[in-house]
């Protein structure tokens, strides 16, 4: 039995991603991460219907199946060289992590440190100049701190809007930071000089709290008390994410209870 008086801090994280992609109709969603995969899947599953699936490797999906369960139903083939044509044509949201974010909707994935010697190599900026110079890009910090949220990331894997106007016209045409989703808060970036704006704060979760984990400063419409609390999910979602998305509950792996 679903109750609601049980609703999670995952389960709220999870409905903030599916808003992220409610307004993108028929467009190629890319979530990288567990908490994307199930937000993404929630909004194919409500606020969005027209979302492109795929199992994350080269099947674009037609049914929904549970996280990491085999695809049934099959509707496309989309292997890697593939996603590289949809990446340049545009039509495409990609929701990536960010082990470094800053005030000005840059994102670090590939080292931490001096870049001619770095302290931690990660995985190196993969897709994320393409994706932001691309593509609608979301990000997902599934642990907001100040060492996440900086003043300036160490190396620009993922461009924000005002590097990229800086870079002139063709990386600036379609650049589209669209939210910033936490364990926390979600943020957009049209604060002053594209910086980071806070939209909400997640249910339980204070204003100060959450500038208390960000090492970067960012801005609030208004005054604290102004800023909205994320909405629950509804009954419809939560009955989807625990019976039918996530019956594992993988999703607290991300997001403890
Ligand atoms: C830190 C910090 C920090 C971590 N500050 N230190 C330390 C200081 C930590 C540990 C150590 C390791 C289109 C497309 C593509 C494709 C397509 C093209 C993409 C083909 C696919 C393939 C490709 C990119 C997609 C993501 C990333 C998702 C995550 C990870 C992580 C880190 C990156 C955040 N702030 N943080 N440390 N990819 N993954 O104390 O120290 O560093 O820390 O789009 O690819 O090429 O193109 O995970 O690191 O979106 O988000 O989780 O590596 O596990 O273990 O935390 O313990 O060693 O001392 P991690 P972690 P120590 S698009």
């Amino acid at each position: 039995m679903t109750e609601p008086s049980t609703i999670t801090r995952a389960d709220v994280c999870a409905a903030a991603i599916a808003d992220a992609f409610a307004d993108d109709g028929e467009i190629f969603a890319s979530p990288m991460g567990l908490l994307p995969m199930l937000g993404v899947r929630l909004a194919r599953l409500t606020s969005n219907p027209d979302l492109v699936l795929s199992d994350g490797e080269a099947l674009f999906l037609a049914g929904v199946p549970p996280l990491f369960a085999k695809a049934d139903k099959v509707e496309g083939w989309i292997p890697f060289r593939k996603v590289f044509d949809v990446v340049a044509y545009g039509k495409r949201h990609v929701m990536m992590g960010a082990t470094q974010i800053d005030a000005h909707g840059n994102q670090n994935i590939s080292a931490i440190g001096d870049f001619s010697q770095p302290t931690r190599q990660l995985l190196g900026s993969r897709g994320a100049p393409g994706n932001t110079v691309n593509n609608r890009t979301s990000y997902w910090v599934p642990r907001h701190s100040p060492r996440v949220f900086v003043e300036a990331v160490d190396i620009v894997s993922g461009v924000g809007p005002q590097r990229a106007e800086q870079a002139g016209p063709a990386a600036s045409r379609f650049n589209d930071i669209h939210r910033v989703v936490s364990n926390l808060a979600v943020f957009d970036v049209t604060g002053p000089d594209h910086t980071l704006r806070l939209l909400s704060v997640h249910p339980g979760v204070t204003v100060p709290e959450v500038r208390e984990a960000s090492g970067c400063g960012f801005h609030v419409e208004g005054s604290d008390a102004d800023v909205p609390t994320t909405r629950e999910p509804s009954m419809e979602e939560l009955v989807i994410i625990r019976e039918v998305l996530d019956p594992q509950g993988l999703r607290f792996k991300e997001v403890p209870r």
